[in-house]
């Protein structure tokens, strides 16, 4: 029997609208939307009522960009599948769209098969998988077609870190070629690894060792230069685009150049480039590797840009690129050589709030920060309106939000399974109180009911803006 459940007096925010509305829900699918005191919304009966008085109710966050798990520099990513899910249920994240990932000499089978396994049963949340290249050869390109068919509809290559996940700039051609062909969006690290290499080694060789020459070496000029490469690349091929994790005025502005042509091309940030900076990477006793991640923290300055972006749609997403590591014994590897510092920051718990509180602070508006978190990648990665909104047919993925609640950030109460906190201390009005997945609570009034294996794989269809 299905447990039909009634969300009543919340104010109810999507991407396009804002309505104090009653949510009735039935077989985990939004049934009906109907106004607040309504005829109609009175006259539904339900095995559970949810009052949502002075909250706001809004869809499961989609975070379009995680690395449970992720094998990293002879370490791993702290969080797992179920210790990662578990804590983005708690920051009112209800997708992630995880990397699988190809190991140089392997089949994109025997990656993605590795990561199913990985997720399958452990995942308090949905979840589905982007396939990260890192060997494109001729078999490589006659499995992205199957893998678009299963629903793994996005690849990720990488023009940095050369003899582990790059591709050249004709491997690069050649997989937006068949993505042109096949539906698969490329997404792209878009950041010069074979000059970032040489300024690596120099940097050690004058002793530049301390985490702050990472952010120095891996300059705004190479990131700058590989966005406008991997456009052109794409035009080449006919193939549309999306950037991951842009961190620097310049990569906005060639998006921006891109868009103003026309073409589809696409950009994702992260809260870090918006609320962390270069500042962070110098802080002393080597505390700045927490914040050591590819791309970097840049300076202050650039994220006025990333907001601009933000409100003029040059960019569409913002996603955590959730990769955490703990200090003690991981981001420790790289004490004397900032390269063996492993790259990537904790985040997919904190991603709602920092956004909410980009809301209060006047970067966004309040259908900007769903539109950004919840609709546009889900949109963006073929999962609207399953995912992303609250409309009939939808999955009853919701967050209630209270607005006025006040939190301080800190490692002391996250969820996340990494020893620090990027954003420890920060004070955040506004946070998730409850949240369902497909109509099973899964936060209660801030306490965790739901459970490992409760979230499954979503096969997605090709990107929506197309
Ligand atoms: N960047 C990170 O910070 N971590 C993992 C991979 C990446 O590209
Ligand atoms: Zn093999
Ligand atoms: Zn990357
Ligand atoms: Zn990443």
């Amino acid at each position: 029997m299905s447990i039909r459940t009634l969300i009543r007096g919340g104010l109810v925010i999507t991407a396009a609208d804002e309505v104090h509305a009653d949510v009735l829900i039935e077989d985990g699918r939004v049934a009906a939307l109907a106004a607040h005191a309504s005829a109609a919304a009175e006259a539904w009966t339900a095995d559970r009522t949810i009052d949502a008085t002075g909250k706001y109710v809004i869809p499961g966050g989609v975070d379009a960009h995680t690395h449970m798990e992720l094998p990293f520099g002879g370490t791993a990513a702290s969080d797992t599948f179920e210790t990662g899910t578990r804590a983005a249920a708690w920051g009112g994240t209800t997708t992630i769209v995880d990397f699988a990932v190809q190991s140089v000499g392997h089949s994109l089978r025997e990656g993605l098969d590795t990561w199913y396994a990985k997720a399958d049963g452990n995942c308090a949340v949905d979840y589905a998988f982007h396939m990260i290249l890192s060997d494109v050869n001729e078999r490589t390109l006659k499995e992205m077609d199957h893998l678009v068919g299963e629903g793994v509809t996005s690849f990720k290559l990488f023009m940095a870190y050369p003899g582990v996940f790059y591709s050249d700039d004709g491997q690069i051609l050649r997989a937006m070629q068949r993505g042109a062909a096949n539906g698969g969006l490329i997404m792209m690290h878009a950041e010069n690894g074979i000059a970032i290499d040489v300024l690596v080694e120099q940097a050690l060789a004058r002793g530049e060792t301390d985490p702050r020459h990472h952010g120095e070496v891996r300059k705004v000029l190479l990131e700058a230069e590989a966005t406008h490469r991997a456009i052109q690349l794409a035009r080449v091929a006919g193939a549309p685009l999306y950037v991951v994790h842009v961190s620097a005025e310049e990569a906005v502005a060639e998006l921006a150049a891109a868009r103003d042509k026309g073409l589809p091309v696409f950009g994702e940030t992260c809260p870090q480039y918006l609320f962390l900076s270069t500042d962070n990477l110098e802080e002393p006793d080597f505390q700045g590797a927490k914040y050591v991640c590819s791309t970097p923290l840049r300076p202050r300055e650039h994220q006025a840009a990333l907001w601009r972006g933000l409100r003029t749609n040059d960019l569409q997403v913002v996603s955590t690129d959730h990769c955490p590591f703990c200090f003690r014994g991981q981001k420790e590897l790289g004490r004397g050589d900032f390269s063996k510092i492993p790259n990537g920051l904790p985040g997919v718990e904190n991603r709602m709030d920092l956004l909410h509180q980009a809301v209060l602070d006047g970067h966004i508006s309040r259908r900007r920060w769903i539109e950004i978190a919840c609709a546009s990648p889900a949109r963006m990665f073929g999962l609207y309106p399953q995912k992303g909104t609250i409309a009939p047919g939808s999955d009853a993925d919701i967050v209630l939000y209270d607005p006025h609640a006040e939190q301080v950030i800190s490692a002391e109460t996250h969820h996340m399974n990494v020893d620090y906190s990027a954003y420890e201390g920060k004070r955040i009005t506004g946070r998730v109180d409850t949240v369902l997945s497909r109509g099973e609570l899964v936060i209660d009034q801030r306490e965790f009911t739901g459970r490992a294996g409760h979230g499954a794989f979503v096969p997605r269809s090709t990107c929506q803006y197309l």
